[in-house]
C-alpha cells in the first residue's frame, strides 16, 4: 500500500487535496480472516514520516504502529497482523508523534475488517448487507481545501461518511448490518434514527457481544465501533430514514450524518440469533490501578497522572497474563471531555460515573468515554505478547499534544 498525496471529490464540484493509504480517501477496506495472518507493506511516498497503528489488533508491539517507529519518506515498512482474535471491526491510522491528528483528519485512516468463519453459522446479514460506515467531521476553507487547526473542534461541521458529506444509501426492505464507526478526531456522536426506530447492538469495539441488545441511540466517542443491525423490511417502499446525531454539541449542520432509502422489496434469510458470542470472565484482579486525566494549566498542556508523554518512560508495567482493574479518572479542570485507548488488548468495562453502561460498552472494547469529572472502571489483561503500548486519549488532538502514556507487558 503506497501512502500518498492525491485529490478527492469530498464536496460536490469541489477537488480537495487529501492524505491517502493507496489513493483512497478514507483508506481501502481491509478484509482480513480470523486465524489467518496479513502482510501489509507500508510505503511512505508522502513528504512526511508517518507510522501505521492498527487500532483494535492484537499485534506484537514491532507492528503495532509505536509513535516513534517512523515510516520515513521513501521508506517502506512491513506490518504483520496475526488476526488470532475474533470477527471485529478495527481500523487502521496514522500514529505518527504530535503529527497524527493532522495526519488522520487529512485522510488517512481506513477500515480493517476480520471476518470470522465462527460468525457465518449465526447468518447475521453479510455480505453486500453488511455495509461500513465511517463518520467523522472536518472543516473546509472557501476553497474546498481540508484546514486543519489543532483543537480547532468548534469548526469542524461538516460530517462525512465514506469521505462523503451526509450521503444517502439506497436499502432494500430487509436486515443490514452497519458497522458504524467514530473515526473522528474529537467529535462525539450520539446515532439514533429520526423516526426512533430500533438498533440491535450485536457487537462492540472486539467483535460479537454475547447477545444482541436493542436501542434507539448508541454514543461513541472518537475511535469507538459498534455494530448494529437495522431491519428496513419494518418500512415501506419510499420511505426515507435519517440516522441523526444527538450529541451534547450537535448542532443543525451535524445532526444530519446520512439517509437510508428503502427502494425495493427484498428477501430476507439473514437473522439475528438471540445467543451471538459468549465473553470469557478475565478473574479476578491481582491488582489495581489508578489513571488521572487532566489539564495542567501551568504547561498547558493535557496530562495523564500529571504528565505529557515522554517515550523514553514507562508509566505502568503490567505483568502478563494477570488481570488488573483499572479507574480512569477525567479531573480535566475545564471540563473538557476524554476517552481512553488502550493497544494490544480489549478490556471489559464495569462501570461509568455517569450513566447506565450501553450495550456495546458492555462488550469487549479497547476505547471508552472518561465522564468529565467522573470515572470509568474496567478490568483488562494482556495476553498475547511482552513489550510496550501505548494508552492515550483518543480525541487525537489531545494525543497530539502528548495526552499519551505507555505501559511495558512484562513476563
Ligand atoms: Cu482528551
Amino acid at each position: 500500500m503506497v501512502m500518498r498525496e492525491t485529490e478527492a471529490e469530498i464536496l460536490p464540484g469541489r477537488r480537495s487535496r487529501v492524505l491517502t493509504y493507496h489513493g483512497s480517501f478514507p483508506g481501502p477496506t481491509i478484509r482480513a480472516k480470523s486465524g489467518r495472518r496479513t502482510v501489509i507493506t507500508q510505503v511512505n511516498a508522502l513528504s512526511q514520516d508517518a507510522v501505521v497503528h492498527l487500532h483494535g489488533g492484537h499485534v506484537h508491539p514491532d507492528h503495532d504502529g509505536y509513535p516513534m517507529d517512523v515510516i520515513e519518506p521513501g521508506a517502506a515498512r512491513t506490518y504483520r497482523y496475526p488476526n488470532r482474535q475474533p470477527g471485529a471491526t478495527l481500523w487502521y491510522h496514522d500514529h505518527s508523534h504530535h503529527t497524527e491528528a493532522e495526519m488522520v483528519f487529512r485522510g488517512l485512516s481506513g477500515a480493517y475488517l476480520i471476518e470470522d468463519p465462527a460468525e457465518r453459522a449465526l447468518r447475521l446479514p453479510s455480505g453486500r448487507h453488511d455495509v461500513t460506515l465511517m463518520m467523522r467531521d472536518a472543516r473546509f476553507d472557501d476553497d474546498g481545501q481540508l484546514l486543519f487547526e489543532m483543537d480547532d473542534f468548534r469548526y469542524r461541521n461538516t460530517l462525512l461518511v465514506n469521505g462523503r458529506p451526509q450521503p444517502f444509501m439506497e436499502v432494500s426492505r430487509r436486515k443490514y448490518r452497519l458497522r458504524l464507526m467514530n473515526a473522528s478526531n474529537e467529535r462525539y456522536f450520539k446515532l439514533g434514527l429520526d423516526d426512533g426506530g430500533e438498533l440491535v447492538q450485536i457487537a462492540s469495539d472486539g467483535g460479537l457481544l454475547p447477545a444482541p441488545v436493542p436501542a434507539t441511540s448508541v454514543e461513541l466517542s472518537p475511535g469507538e465501533r459498534v455494530d448494529v443491525v437495522v431491519d428496513f423490511g419494518r418500512y415501506r417502499v419510499g420511505t426515507k430514514i435519517v440516522l441523526e446525531n444527538t450529541a451534547f454539541d450537535s448542532s443543525e449542520e451535524t445532526r444530519q450524518v446520512m439517509r437510508f432509502d428503502v427502494v425495493r422489496g427484498a428477501a430476507d434469510h439473514s437473522r439475528v440469533p438471540d445467543r451471538l458470542r459468549p465473553m470469557h470472565d478475565l478473574g479476578p484482579a491481582a491488582k489495581e490501578r489508578e489513571v488521572k486525566f487532566s489539564l495542567d494549566m501551568t504547561i498547558p498542556a493535557f496530562v495523564i497522572d500529571g504528565k505529557i508523554f515522554d517515550h523514553h518512560r514507562i508509566d505502568a508495567t503490567v505483568r502478563r497474563g494477570e488481570t488488573e482493574i483499572w479507574t480512569v479518572r477525567n479531573e480535566d479542570p475545564m471540563g473538557i471531555p476524554h476517552n481512553v485507548h488502550l493497544h494490544g488488548t480489549h478490556f471489559q468495562v464495569l462501570e461509568r460515573s455517569d450513566r447506565p453502561l450501553e450495550g456495546h460498552e458492555r462488550g469487549w472494547k479497547d476505547t471508552v468515554g472518561v465522564p468529565v469529572g467522573g470515572h470509568v472502571r474496567f478490568r483488562v489483561r494482556f495476553d498475547d505478547y511482552t513489550g510496550r503500548y501505548l494508552y492515550h486519549c483518543h480525541l487525537l488532538d489531545h494525543s497530539s499534544m502528548g495526552m499519551m502514556a505507555q505501559l511495558e507487558v512484562v513476563e
